[in-house]
Order: C-alpha cells, then sequence, then structure tokens
C-alpha cells in the first residue's frame, strides 16, 4: 500500500549556463532507472542540510563547487516510486566554481529548455520540465 512506503529525500538542481541551457545527465548502467537523464543530485544523508547534500553531490559527481547562497530553492517534485515516496526539492543554480566533469553519470548534456522534453526522464523529474519552460 503506498502509505506505508518510505518517504526518501533527494536533492536536484537545475544548473542554467550564461547561455540559459540546463544541464542533464545520464544515470549509469547498474543503477535505478539507468539510461534516463536527470538533474543532477542524491539522497540527503541523516542529519545532513538539504543544501550541503546537494554541495556534497555536485562536487562528487560534476567536480564543480557551490555556494550554498547560490542555491535558490525553486519548485518540489513528489512521486511514489515503487518502493519508495520521493520528495524531491529542485533547486536553480546560475553560479559555480570549477569546470563540469562527467564522473559518475553515463553521459552531460547542456540543453535549451524547449529540448529538455527530447529526453526521457525519471517519472520524478519529468513535471519539473514545465516549470523550467516557464520559468526560463
Ligand atoms: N532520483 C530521481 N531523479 C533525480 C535524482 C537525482 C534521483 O528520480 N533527479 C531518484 C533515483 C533514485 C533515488 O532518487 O531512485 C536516489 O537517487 P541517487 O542518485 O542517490 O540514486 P542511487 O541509485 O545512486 O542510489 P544509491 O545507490 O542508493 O545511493
Amino acid at each position: 500500500m503506498s502509505q506505508s512506503l518510505p518517504t526518501v529525500l533527494v536533492v536536484a538542481v537545475a544548473l542554467i549556463d550564461a547561455d540559459g541551457r540546463v544541464l542533464i545527465a545520464q544515470r549509469p548502467q547498474g543503477k535505478q532507472l539507468a539510461g534516463l537523464w536527470e538533474f543532477p543530485g542524491g539522497k540527503v544523508e541523516p542529519g545532513e542540510r538539504p543544501e550541503d547534500a546537494l554541495i556534497r553531490e555536485l562536487h562528487e559527481e560534476l567536480g564543480i563547487d557551490v555556494n550554498a547562497a547560490c542555491l535558490a530553492p525553486f519548485v518540489f517534485a513528489s512521486h511514489a516510486y515503487e518502493s519508495f515516496h520521493l520528495l524531491m526539492p529542485l533547486y536553480l543554480c546560475r553560479r559555480w566554481s570549477g569546470i563540469v566533469q562527467r564522473r559518475e553519470h553515463a553521459a552531460l548534456a547542456w540543453v535549451r529548455p524547449n529540448r529538455l522534453s527530447d529526453y526521457p526522464m525519471p517519472p520524478a523529474d519529468e513535471p519539473l520540465v514545465a516549470w523550467l519552460r516557464d520559468l526560463l
């Protein structure tokens, strides 16, 4: 029954470059939802501040450093996966230091907001695209 599913808090980011393109990342083989294009991020560890979790994930996954003051919470995704309910704030970020590198994903892509829907995404991420298109 969906009410008995645990809620898992995941944080994600829309990195936006100077041309208004958004970074999406393809989940690698061997992981849940492999092949789908996600907004980068990951799970918040117990006791961790969500913004700190995102800063940690961006460093690990993309090799960039982000200041918490540059993370603007934008919209929440909420989706019942088979074994847990995902709650995922999407932050916007236009400033970071370092060069984005592919460290953990199968591929990275900088995509114009009106082309994001060309990329198959996890069901939690899909509804976020329309919000971003309206904003950017
Ligand atoms: N999502 C998701 N969208 C999205 C992210 C970053 C994550 O739907 N933009 C889902 C995918 C996983 C769960 O959230 O089911 C946790 O994400 P992540 O990236 O931490 O997943 P895994 O596969 O690395 O999980 P662990 O190996 O358990 O850490």
